[in-house]
């Protein structure tokens, strides 16, 4: 059967950058129609963005109560019995299904964007069968997604081995858990998994979270050290070692073979475009898998585009959602691009966040020489701070980085981890290069501070606006306090010490 109707495009998949698409083709007056098998908004809030955000809210509550147990006012808590698979249990039964209606309600019924049902496949670019029907576009978005990318070692499909995909699935906590890949997704699971009592592992072949600032890294991997949480980099994977199901990771390091016990193996080595069923279009494939798009999301076949994750990096939701916009602009006879500048970094280690956006300092200090530094905490800690306690001389002691809840407690209860934030400056422009924060959240400030760093945002124009103090990154305040240098100098250099987190 055919369905005479002929839509301006159809959306090969209703994940964010679909969705996003046909809702503003819709918008603009145009007729989109959303092919999807599974769930609207794709993977978000099955096993990414969402189930993250909450998943890592329960690891945060978990590592705080530990934290707080016992100190101050606070009664003692026994944490022995808590569990990371009847968290996500509530998830899987409530989260996932209320996500799912969301979804459906928000585009089918508020938007009023037609969806059709199924598995569809692509018959030619104008055309798709979903269900027996066919179904006509004068374009054809593909928005089929990624997955994640497996390493090809024996042992890879024994039982115990995940990926973020299966980790809303976990049905029983592991004991210990070794995680092959020490990027962004790596890094996160390890702080949500490790506070349930799962003893972690992080196994990286190069270097863990690479592209982020020195400073936010060592943060984030002191605070690792002292939950017990290793890391190895430079180690090569060989195998998975198990009887019926996972029982140990082998692995190389420094020319020594390593074997790691385990009950569990969280892989987490990179994603992989699902371009497959795009092949027959004949359009261009790149080396990640990924479908090959210009700026405007179009690939080499006229009238097809491709958006979101299948279109390769940058993984970002905003990017997804924002090639969807940028397709649908251009299918309406526009002439948008994709803008990938200054796109902010995220990741949720709980009880932290870390946020990223522009230059590293290293980065930084390559491009423009002497950059200025505002970034508390700026000077001399304590060595081994201990909870309560004042420590005379230490110009950090009493000052709070961020300012909700959390981050207060984690100042006077959690040996002042409370966090570091750093703007970088070009002291001759005074514009700012790049912010980093790792704390308890900066993140809604993040994708203003992105927009304000591509327009060129000074010193001066940030001491200018208004703080609500106390406030979870701090760059205003801190900004008006060197803004009447002449000649800029900021605080001085950060001074943690030399950072050995890793295991040897
Ligand atoms: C969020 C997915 S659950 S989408 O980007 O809103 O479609």
């Amino acid at each position: 059967m055919i369905e005479r109707k002929e839509y301006d495009a159809i959306w090969f998949g209703g994940g964010a950058s679909g969705r996003f698409g046909a809702a503003f083709m819709k918008a603009m007056g145009g007729k989109p129609l959303i092919v999807e098998e599974h769930h609207l908004g794709g993977e978000c809030h099955v096993c990414r963005c969402a189930f993250e955000n909450f998943f890592s809210d329960q690891a945060s509550m978990a590592e705080l109560m530990r934290l707080y147990s016992g100190k101050s006012w606070y009664p003692k808590i026994d944490l022995s019995h808590i569990s990371a698979a009847k968290a996500a249990e509530l998830y899987r039964k409530v989260g996932q299904r209320a996500f799912a209606d969301t979804m459906k309600h928000q585009t089918e019924k508020q938007l009023g964007i037609e969806v059709v049902w199924g598995e569809g496949k692509i018959i030619d670019k104008n055309a798709v069968e979903v269900n027996g029907k066919i179904y006509r576009g004068k374009n054809l978005v593909i928005g089929t997604g990624s997955r994640a990318t497996m390493p090809n070692i024996p042992g890879i499909n024994l039982p115990g081995v995940m990926t973020y995909k299966d980790h809303p699935e976990i049905r029983k906590d592991p004991k210990k858990m070794v995680i092959i890949g020490g990027g962004k997704i790596g890094i996160g699971k390890a702080a949500m998994f490790a506070p349930f009592n799962i003893e972690v592992t992080v196994l990286e072949k190069y270097t863990c979270l690479p592209i982020w600032d020195r400073d936010i890294r060592n943060f984030i991997f002191r605070d690792f050290k002292r939950r017990g949480i290793k890391i190895y980099e430079g180690i090569d994977v060989k195998e998975i070692k198990g009887k019926g199901k996972v029982e140990s990771v082998v692995a190389k390091f420094n020319g020594e073979t390593m074997e790691f016990p385990c009950d569990a193996v969280m892989v987490s080595i990179g994603l992989t475009p699902n371009s497959e069923p795009a092949i027959p279009l004949g359009v261009k494939i790149g080396k990640g898998n990924e479908i090959i798009i210009d700026e405007g999301c179009r690939t080499n076949v006229p009238g097809v585009y491709a958006v979101g994750d299948v279109a390769g990096p940058p993984y970002f939701m905003a990017i997804a959602r924002k090639r969807g916009m940028i397709a649908a602009k251009n299918i309406a006879g526009e002439d948008a691009k994709m803008d990938y500048s200054y796109v902010p970094d995220h990741i949720y280690v709980p009880p932290l966040e870390a946020t990223s956006v522009g230059l590293t300092e290293a980065e930084a200090r390559e491009k423009y020489g002497d950059v200025v530094l505002i970034q508390v905490p700026w000077g001399p800690k304590p060595k081994d701070p201990k909870p309560e306690e004042y420590y005379p001389g230490f110009e950090n002691q009493g000052l709070p980085v961020c300012g909700r809840m959390h981050t207060l407690n984690l100042l006077f209860y959690g040996q002042n981890r409370n966090g570091l934030v750093k703007a970088i400056v070009d002291p001759k422009s005074r514009k700012y290069v790049g912010f980093h924060s790792v704390g308890d959240g900066a993140k809604t400030a993040f994708q203003y501070l992105s927009y304000l760093l591509k327009i060129g945002w000074t010193v001066d124009q940030m001491a200018n606006l208004h703080e609500i103090f106390l406030n979870a990154e701090h760059f205003i305040q801190l900004s008006r306090l060197v803004a009447g240098q002449k000649e800029l100098k900021g605080f001085a250099a950060q001074v943690y010490l030399e950072e050995d987190y890793l295991c040897r």
